[in-house]
């Protein structure tokens, strides 16, 4: 069985990563692949339980070390129980935020060590890395005024601008360090426009992907 594709997809707060994951599936599916679609914190019983705990506004301040040990423990179960299953089955997997998330928060927001955080990677994940990170970029205050028309704010989306442009920061200074995976999609731009920009990537990721089972040997 031919292993699946690990696909992420990150960005700042309202940028448009959950309304954009249906349009993915849809597309790869379309081209008979099988997805599962995902999310970090989450994906798994125990993995939502910690999602809540880490989210919630609920009076106890939480130190940055047990923020950065819940998303990685989260991750670690994650891991063990839909992402690796999936993957192994031929499955691509479709998760909204996945490491570089904890690279931009709690290394670029919260400014913890980036050491660290490459440490806990290659425990908790080993040699696993996404294929291909769709990295959705805005304005800062383009995705508040976004966010701000859902529900109420989590224990995130109530930091100061400040906090966001670190944020960011980190994302494109990953992106540009590592731009064979990480695309960066201009998400302040229509949503017609931004899906036109990542079905660009998903064609040539499709159209490599053939190529390599047609023997053609290019990797992807
Ligand atoms: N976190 C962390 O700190 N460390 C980690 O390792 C991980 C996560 C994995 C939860 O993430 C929090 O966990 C997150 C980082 C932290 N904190 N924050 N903030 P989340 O993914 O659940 O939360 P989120 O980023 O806040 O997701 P979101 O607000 O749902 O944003 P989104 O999914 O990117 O946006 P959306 O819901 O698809 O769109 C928002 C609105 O904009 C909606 O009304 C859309 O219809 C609209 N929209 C979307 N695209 C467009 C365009 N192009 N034009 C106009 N309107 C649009």
């Amino acid at each position: 069985m031919k292993r699946g594709k690990f696909i992420t997809l990150e960005g700042g707060e309202g940028v448009g990563k959950t309304t954009n994951l249906s349009f993915i599936q849809d597309y790869l599916q379309q081209h008979a692949i099988t997805v599962t679609v995902t999310r970090e914190p989450g994906g798994t019983l125990l993995a939502e339980k910690i999602r809540h705990l880490v989210l919630d506004i609920d009076g106890e301040s939480v130190a940055e070390t047990t923020e950065l040990l819940l998303m990685f423990a989260a991750r670690a179960q994650h891991i063990q129980h839909v992402i690796e299953p999936a993957l192994a089955q031929g499955n691509w997997v479709l998760c909204d935020r996945f490491t570089d998330a904890t690279y931009a928060y709690q290394g670029g927001g919260r400014g913890l060590s980036i050491d660290t955080i490459a440490l806990l990677e290659q425990l908790v994940q080993g040699n696993l890395r996404p294929d291909l990170t769709l990295l959705l970029d805005a304005p800062i205050e383009i995705g508040m005024e976004r966010a701000k028309k859902r529900a109420a704010f989590d224990r995130f989306e109530a930091e100061k601008l400040s906090f966001f442009t670190r944020v960011r920061e980190m994302y494109l200074s990953r992106a540009a360090e590592q731009p064979n995976r990480i695309k960066v999609i201009q998400a302040h731009q229509s949503l017609d426009h931004v899906q036109q920009q990542i079905l660009g990537v998903l064609q040539t990721i499709i159209h490599r992907s053939y190529a390599l089972t047609e023997g053609v040997g290019y990797v992807f």
